[in-house]
């Protein structure tokens, strides 16, 4: 009798946490905007790829540039794509860079040595429009 009343409640745990985990999960896009107009942009890495190609951010606002791992360990850095000497921001997971950019289109790469030939293909746009 007591043997039946664990398994039960055992059971009923499991699935209130099974529950608990699907209903903590949210679905936030790369980009938004709050109520301020104040904007950012979240760029997301894995072995061996951004998770967009092309991120677009509106020109001449402050834009919080996010970055996190979801795999591995990379980062990003962001320049021109006509003057790649010039390094706007690098940031790693979990850092966060404000942004003001003049219109244009940007190169995003990998910021860390993660491997060959992964970490070379590790490249998406940021168009600034
Ligand atoms: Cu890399």
């Amino acid at each position: 009798m007591m043997k039946k009343y664990l398994v039960t409640t055992a059971a009923l745990m499991i699935s209130i946490l099974v529950f608990s985990a699907c209903g903590t999960t949210n679905d936030e896009g790369s980009d938004s905007s709050d109520q301020n107009g104040s904007q950012e942009l979240t760029v997301i890495g894995s072995n061996w790829e951004f998770d967009q190609e092309t991120y677009t951010i509106p020109a001449n606002v402050d834009v919080a540039f996010n970055y996190e791992d979801a795999e591995g360990i990379h980062g990003v850095k962001l320049r021109p794509y006509d003057d790649k000497d010039n390094i706007i921001v690098e940031v790693m997971d979990g850092d966060s860079a404000t942004i003001n950019l003049e219109p244009g289109t940007y190169e995003i790469r990998c910021l860390t040595f993660c491997g060959d030939p992964g970490h070379k293909e590790m490249r998406s746009q940021l168009v600034v429009e």
